[in-house]
């Protein structure tokens, strides 16, 4: 198949002639983005194919579809993607160099699609890659952004954010499906109308405004497999664009209202990452893509199928965290009101269907609506809300009698709030976290109260990543490698890497493998070089902390020990010290203060020490500026050290620490999220692991007694690094730039509690751990054996495996082989 498709000369011709017909140029004249363009036709033009062939599959054996529901994904770049899941990439690169043009450089033309904020979004991406990779049939259900997650600047050393216009040259990799446009409805008021002949009422909206909801698809390609899924992601146009009709009855300003609600929906996605704000907008983005969706995959049966009851036995729906939780409102409304069954067939059937992931335990992000906000908006969806709030309530009292606790606690609708979480637990037959550690936590303490009442429907995901992009992508190097030693099947079975083990002692592998990791370093000082102007070391330790910024993160706590490290180096010249390169990168939510505080800090601490010539390099901070998938993928091949080092119990899982580990670095870190199944495989000797435990965090939050005053108070070290946010040391004598950091960790003058994030409680071992990371690091032979059993041991955190675990437990789907 492939061979056919990618025969050089051919695709040569192609690009050649997609310049032409684009451009009106040729190949010489047409710059890299347009040679990009072209490219990316000719590699579409093959997924089309298979695309086709995957239809005509499904529609051949009928299987169970998944739809993956999701306001977030974080997909990255396609182009690089997809010719290495076509198997096709070397061919390529070739065929390029032959027309004079650099495949790494075309790749960079492309915009990385950035519909997600972190690691929801971008586990929804690794999934549906898993999903087509296994052979599923699995749509990706989300919002068409025109605005992705901003870029960030660094400015000053403040991030300044740049709107993201990805759309500006035109995706190649999207189609538009006109065809398959739906109409979404908002606001107005509910009629009922009795029916004498069916004795029921019907309910009908009126009054509405209405958004035309198009879908644009874009192709998911399975590894050498010519499967290829669907992410299908919705726009929003007006109905027809200025209705004739209002504007005759002198409604000009509905009409124009009508236009407006279609350019603001799909507008732009907002940028906060475990933090929920509230805001209409974001209700009306969220019933928007779920109303498409569900009509779309209920409009889709009923063309094979004639019973709804049947349903659950061909979709599921799950939903990625609170945000799609509309759909189980939604699909009754179908149901009962267009399709006209019984509430309780309705409710037996959505409930079947189904499924809901949670991916936190923070409660400033639990979805709370305002009633008024929520009838107002959808006025229908509401009443269905309220009759399955009744019913749920109902239910409580059977179990409890009496006890008005229990319905405080669960209730859907309480306190003039509709609370998602409590409606996606009662309408799925699934509820799931994502790591061992945190599952039990919201058994535990979380959502008790409905694990006491629904203990089966309570099961772990432990959450994964993709080989794909990860290693065989991001780290060419080492995927080489790893393949001339155990053969190329961990790209499909990464367990297989556990073949790797005996090359732990191996002398010639150690140096083989640290001799990749210094090639992906210079790679990557290069980078830092043209994108910061500063110059690092690659032999330096590469000691890295990329995710989203987050006070739970605690990025607070690796600068503030990288300020402590300073001053001993300051304080002692002499002193044996291993040079290391303290590496960040970060996005902020556009209105998180305290978060952008800190990248301030992370960039004035990396300004003094970097221009210090008295420490001798022995120090450089960098701060990368604009982290995303692509330049992720380069950070995790050349880092040394993985720094995972959120409060335990406050991160549910964590992905990046699985990129790090396959990539052979180490984790320093907590006993939190997904790191507790790291350390399990890897072994605690392969980790520096250090802290409070999430019980003991857990119980200073229920219980009191957590003082951080007292580590200032008696610890010199900690009192002197906390001294330099107020003195001026790292602000030109500025002594209230850092001055809210220094109070939120000891809040002197306020009645809020004083960190939060037990930073101080964990500073010393934090610094214990890194001391033993110096050490194990400057033992050769004992760092190499480390790093490569850390790849050697990721087996388990591939995203394969979490699907197929979704797959056997929740989704029951079948699979699909192409050309049976
Ligand atoms: O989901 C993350 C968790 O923090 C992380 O531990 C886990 O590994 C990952 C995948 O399961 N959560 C998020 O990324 N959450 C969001 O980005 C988010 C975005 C909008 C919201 C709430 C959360 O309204």
């Amino acid at each position: 198949m492939l061979d056919n498709h990618f025969k050089k000369e051919e695709f040569k011709k192609s690009v050649k002639e997609n310049v032409k017909m684009l451009y009106r140029k040729t190949i010489e004249e047409a710059t890299q983005e347009q040679v990009f363009q072209a490219v990316s036709l000719a590699v579409k033009d093959v997924i089309i194919d298979n695309w086709l062939l995957t239809q005509k599959q499904y529609e051949k054996d009928d299987p169970k579809i998944v739809y993956y529901l999701s306001m977030e994904f974080l997909m990255g770049r396609a182009l690089g993607n997809n010719l290495i899941n076509l198997c096709a990439y070397d061919e390529v690169k070739e065929a390029l160099d032959e027309l004079g043009f650099d495949l790494n450089v075309i790749e960079d033309q492309e915009p990385d699609p950035a519909l997600g904020n972190g690691g929801l979004g971008r586990l929804a991406a690794c999934f549906l890659d898993s999903l087509t990779t296994l052979g599923y049939c699995a749509y990706g259900c989300g919002i068409r952004y025109h605005y992705g997650l901003f870029k960030q600047k660094i400015e000053d050393g403040y991030q300044v954010e740049v709107p993201d216009n990805w759309l500006k040259n035109g995706y190649p990799f999207e189609l538009r499906r006109p065809e398959y446009a739906k109409e979404v409805k908002f606001g107005g008021y509910v009629k009922v109308e009795y029916d004498p002949a069916t004795g029921r009422n019907h309910f009908i909206q009126e009054g509405y405004q209405s958004v035309l909801a198009v879908p644009y698809d874009m192709p998911i390609v399975g590894y050498n497999n010519n499967v290829v899924n669907t992410l299908r992601i919705w726009d929003a146009e007006a109905i027809n664009d200025f209705r004739l009709d209002l504007f005759d009855k002198g409604e000009y300003h509905k009409a124009v209202e009508q236009e407006n609600l279609a350019k603001n929906i799909v507008e732009v996605l907002y940028p906060n990452d475990n933090h929920y704000a509230g805001k209409e907008l974001r209700l009306k983005q969220q019933y928007f893509f779920i109303s498409a969706s569900i009509q779309e995959a209920i409009e889709k049966f009923k063309k094979t199928h004639s019973d709804l009851h049947d349903l659950p036995k061909k979709v599921a729906f799950q939903l990625n965290d609170t945000h799609p939780t509309m759909t189980v409102a939604e699909l009754m409304r179908i149901l009962v009101d267009e399709e006209n069954l019984e509430w309780e067939d309705a409710w037996n059937i959505t409930t079947q269907t189904c499924a809901y992931t949670n991916h936190t335990i923070m409660s400033e992000a639990l979805e709370k609506w305002p009633i008024e906000l929520f009838s107002r908006l959808l006025p229908r969806i509401y009443q269905i809300i309220e009759e399955i709030n009744r019913r749920f309530l109902l239910e409580i009292q059977q179990k409890y009698p009496g006890n008005q606790e229990k319905i405080r606690k669960m209730a859907i609708i309480y306190d003039g709030q509709v609370k998602m979480a409590h409606l996606a637990i009662a309408g799925g037959h699934s509820v799931n976290g994502v790591a061992r550690l945190h599952t039990e936590i919201l058994k535990k303490q979380e959502l008790k109260d409905f694990y006491e009442m629904y203990p089966d429907k309570f099961n772990n995901k432990t959450n994964g990543i993709t080989q794909r992009r990860f290693l065989l992508h991001g780290n060419p190097l080492l995927a080489s490698w790893v393949t001339e030693h155990i053969g190329a099947g961990w790209i499909t079975d990464l367990s297989q890497l556990s073949k790797l083990k005996v090359y732990a002692d191996d002398k010639k592998a150690q140096q083989e493998f640290m001799n990749i990791k210094y090639q992906n370093k210079v790679r990557l000082a290069k980078y830092i070089l043209e994108h910061n102007g500063i110059e690092v070391n690659p032999n330096s330790i590469f000691d890295v902390q990329v995710k989203r910024l987050h006070e739970y993160k605690r990025q607070l706590m690796n600068i503030l020990h990288v300020m402590y490290l300073y001053n001993k180096i300051k304080e002692h010249p002499e002193m044996p010290f291993y040079p290391r390169t303290f590496i960040f990168g970060a996005k902020a939510a556009a209105g998180y203060r305290r978060a952008k505080q800190t990248i301030k800090l992370i960039n004035a601490v990396a300004d003094v020490i970097n221009n210090d010539k008295s420490i001798n390099g022995k120090i450089k901070v960098v701060f990368i500026e604009n982290y995303r998938v692509s330049n992720a993928e380069m950070i995790f091949a050349a880092a040394d050290v993985s720094e995972q080092i959120s409060t335990a119990s406050k991160e549910a899982s964590g992905t990046g620490n699985m990129k790090f580990m396959l990539n052979g670095a180490p984790t320093i870190g907590t006993m939190d999220g997904a790191n507790v199944e790291i350390v399990e495989e890897v072994g605690a000797e392969n980790a520096f692991i250090f802290g409070l435990s999430s019980d003991e965090v857990i119980n200073y939050e229920n219980n009191g007694g957590y003082d951080p005053m007292q580590y200032f108070n008696n610890d010199p070290d900690i009192r002197n690094v906390l001294m330099q946010l107020i003195n001026g040391t790292y602000s030109n004598g500025d002594f209230n730039m850092f001055r809210e950091i220094y109070d939120s960790l000891l809040n002197t003058n306020s009645s809020d509690k004083a960190d939060t994030y037990f930073i101080l409680a964990d500073f010393k071992s934090y610094a214990a751990a890194q001391e033993k990371v110096e050490e194990a690091y400057r033992d050769e032979e004992r760092w190499a054996k480390m790093a490569l059993l850390n790849t050697a041991c990721a087996g388990k955190f591939t995203s394969d495996r979490t699907i197929q675990q979704y797959v056997d437990e929740i989704w029951h789907l079948d699979k699909v082989v192409i050309g049976k």
